[in-house]
């Protein structure tokens, strides 16, 4: 149990004298323990972080097993009931959202070490989980516009990525089925361009299990789908600790599932605090909502 703010102050733990005195108050009592992402060792993440430096993405093959993406397609298959509502989500595009209420199946690409290893170096501590969901491109689908997923936030580029983006593929993806296009090296583009027919394209094949990591800031977009079957895929999207996430992931998860969920998912979804008060309810930290409480009302700083 952390420490109420009395019993700080009584410690003498009120030594709020400068602004940079203050990030450390409210999240005190919950101090962050190391994630997934200090799993990896140093050399791996370093060559993962020049490829997106240089590149603006990086693929990293099969970082599922053949029996989780079966488990995955398993659980995500039968929640596959519409296609998209416009060209851009897609109409040959099925799309399921919300994720971490339905399955718990895939977590484990959400909190992938390799991945948070990234986003540890990129990001400020804290980072959120912006956005899950399933995107499986059927046949006769056209290939998405291309954009950038930080243009939701509008700040002058070029500039630091605000968020990044993973692609996990469940099915192989090919140059046929729809697998990502990205533009190498977009990332580094100013506001007033746009990518043109002469601009170098990638298109993302790789093998199921395999996740494709990108910032922010890279032009890219979902490929046109010419084969005669489906490619069903993942995506998980982050962001910066003190940015709005796409998906108001403590309005939508359950209390219930955010006990579930690992530490760093908990993070990631918002219960934690990004020093000194984003994120803050009531007054405290988060966290505090997920603890056994005999009555839903406590005294403020209790
Ligand atoms: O499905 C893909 O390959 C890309 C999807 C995408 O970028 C999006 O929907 O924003």
């Amino acid at each position: 149990m952390p420490p109420t703010h009395d019993a700080l102050r009584r410690a003498g733990g009120d030594r709020v004298s400068t602004p940079e005195g203050l990030a450390a108050d409210l999240a005190a009592g919950y101090p962050r323990a190391p994630g997934a992402g200090a799993r990896v060792d140093r050399a791996t993440v370093e060559g993962d972080l020049a490829a997106v430096a240089r590149d603006g993405y990086v693929l990293l093959p099969e970082l599922l097993t053949p029996r989780e993406c079966a488990e995955i397609r398993q659980a995500v298959t039968p929640l596959l009931d519409r296609t998209g509502r416009n060209a851009f989500e897609g109409h040959r595009t099925q799309r399921v959202y919300s994720l971490l209420n339905k399955t718990r199946c895939c977590d484990r690409l959400v909190e992938h070490p390799r991945v948070l290893a990234l986003l540890d170096r990129l990001f400020e501590p804290g980072y959120l989980l912006s956005q899950l969901q399933v995107i499986n491109i059927t046949p006769g689908e056209h290939a998405q516009l291309l954009h950038t997923d930080d243009a939701l936030y509008r700040s002058p580029r070029p500039r630091p990525p605000l968020g990044a983006a993973t692609i996990w593929a469940v099915d192989p993806f090919t140059h046929d089925n729809g697998g990502t296009v990205v533009l190498p090296g977009s990332h580094l583009w100013g506001d007033d361009r746009r990518p043109g027919g002469r601009d170098p394209r990638m298109t993302a094949v790789m093998p199921p299990g395999s996740c494709l990591f990108f910032v922010g800031t890279l032009w890219h977009g979902g490929g046109a789908n010419r084969s005669g079957g489906d490619r069903l895929s993942l995506t998980a999207q982050y962001c910066q600790p003190w940015l709005r996430p796409q998906e108001a992931f403590t309005l939508s998860v359950t209390r219930e599932t955010a006990r579930t969920v690992s530490e760093d998912i908990r993070r990631m979804i918002g219960y934690s605090v990004h020093p000194p008060f984003i994120g803050m309810v009531d007054g405290m930290h988060p966290r505090r909502l997920l603890e056994a409480r005999p009555s839903a009302s406590r005294p403020a700083g209790g």
